[in-house]
């Protein structure tokens, strides 16, 4: 039995419905998320209600204390995963659970390792922790697929940290040790109270890794996406086990297993996605009430160095809205910029699992702010799809919508 499901059941009673239907919502969406995306499909009036690809994780609004102890609100909701054998994501012999979360500074991740059997012998930094038991957390370098920081933390909260830059001509890698992210940080938890649901030796880690030192923005925007792995390596008397999130086949090192999380938050019940977010921008600034027609140095949404590509933004509702107008703020720089109003764009709303276009009844514009109304829909999810303009970027100031 795992100890953290134990002690959140009664803060699972005592939740309010609406924070309830947020964390099925959630737990739906990610269920789909984590076991992979659908392809879509178009047709003429209906688009597969794409789901955009990766582990939607969640941003904490509360400080994380790195304990080892996973009480904070932000570990409750998390979605966790179950990491499967390496080669083809079977059963392990011992469970690992993992969990991720995010603040403006920092990325988040608690394993809970069932291990009847600790073995242990390093203590010291930057020693072959893989050796023995360990979690392994492989990220990506700002969006680099040829360097991934590869950490790693023992039982002991021993820590390794290495750089690993990938050759594909000489298909090699270099390993550099020299890399000690000082936000890297953890703490390791044993259970130890010998209990029947609770054997000896099961052990959590609660990790803190600083985006910064993952060679991006120290604060990157909301719908931001991060590739990684995570693995365990598990020893002991049964023999060794090696888990992994996402199966690579075998071995560690394959960046190209790699999958992507997203950086979410909830904000007035709803969660944005975006196809893609420039560096330095942000999807929270599509609903954060400021700026409706204001251009130059505004908090956006921005998709450059994307040009003339489609690109689209999501909002993911907690509980079904009805929606019967929008209003869109098209990010605009010209004449000295390359970002402008889309060659043209359209809403769909989810139905059923698909994406329906909305029919427009009446469309204004006064300068870059755009109004559509629409016949009322109810929905759980609302798309706003953009064609850029051949040669240009673009982006969004702000989106509304009003019943
Ligand atoms: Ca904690
Ligand atoms: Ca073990
Ligand atoms: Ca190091």
């Amino acid at each position: 039995m795992n100890p953290l499901l134990v002690k959140s059941a009664p803060r699972l009673i005592s939740t309010s419905c609406r924070r309830k239907r947020f964390r099925l919502f959630l737990a739906s969406l990610c269920s789909l998320l984590v076991g992979g995306c659908s392809s879509a499909t178009t047709s003429a009036t209906t688009i597969q209600a794409e789901i955009p690809c990766g582990y939607v994780c969640m941003k904490t609004s509360s400080p994380i204390l790195l304990d080892g102890i996973l009480d904070e609100p932000a570990w409750r909701e998390a979605v966790p995963v179950k990491l499967g054998l390496i080669t083809d994501g079977g059963e392990p012999q011992e469970k690992t659970e993992a969990r991720l979360i995010w603040d403006d500074d920092n990325l988040y991740i608690a394993f809970i390792c069932q291990d009847g059997d600790l073995v242990s012998a390093y203590a010291d930094h930057d020693q072959p922790l893989y050796q023995g038991d360990v979690v392994e957390i492989f990220l990506e370098m700002n969006q680099d697929p040829l360097a991934y920081a590869e950490l790693e933390i023992n039982p002991r909260n021993a820590r390794f940290d290495g750089l690993v830059l990938a050759d594909r001509v000489k298909a090699d890698r270099k390993l550099i040790l020299a890399y000690n992210p000082k936000s890297f940080r953890s703490h390791c938890r044993i259970e130890n109270d010998s209990s029947e649901q609770n054997p000896a030796g099961n052990w959590t880690t609660e990790v803190a890794i600083g985006f910064r030192d993952l060679g991006m923005n120290s604060s990157p925007g909301v719908a931001s996406k991060i590739k990684l792995n995570l693995y365990r390596l598990n020893k002991g008397k049964k023999g060794n086990e090696v888990s992994a999130w996402f199966p690579t086949g075998g071995g560690c090192h394959k960046p190209e297993c790699f999958r992507e999380i997203v950086l979410a938050e909830k904000a007035n019940g709803l969660i944005a996605f975006s196809s893609y977010v420039c560096p330095g921008s942000t999807a929270s600034a599509l609903y954060d009430g400021k700026d409706l027609t204001a251009q130059g140095n505004v908090p956006r949404l921005a998709w450059w160095p994307h040009r003339g590509t489609a690109e689209w933004v999501e909002y993911r509702f907690d509980s079904p809205r009805t929606v019967s107008s929008i209003q869109v703020c098209w990010f605009d720089d010209a004449p000295n910029g390359a970002c402008r109003a889309p060659e043209s764009w359209q809403i769909l709303y989810c139905k059923e699992g698909r994406w329906e276009k909305i029919e427009k009844r009446e469309m204004s514009a006064i300068g870059n702010l755009h109004t559509l109304c629409f016949a009322p829909v109810t929905t759980n999810a609302l798309r706003l799809s953009a064609k850029l303009k051949a040669g240009y970027s673009g982006g969004i100031v702000e989106w509304r919508i009003e019943p």
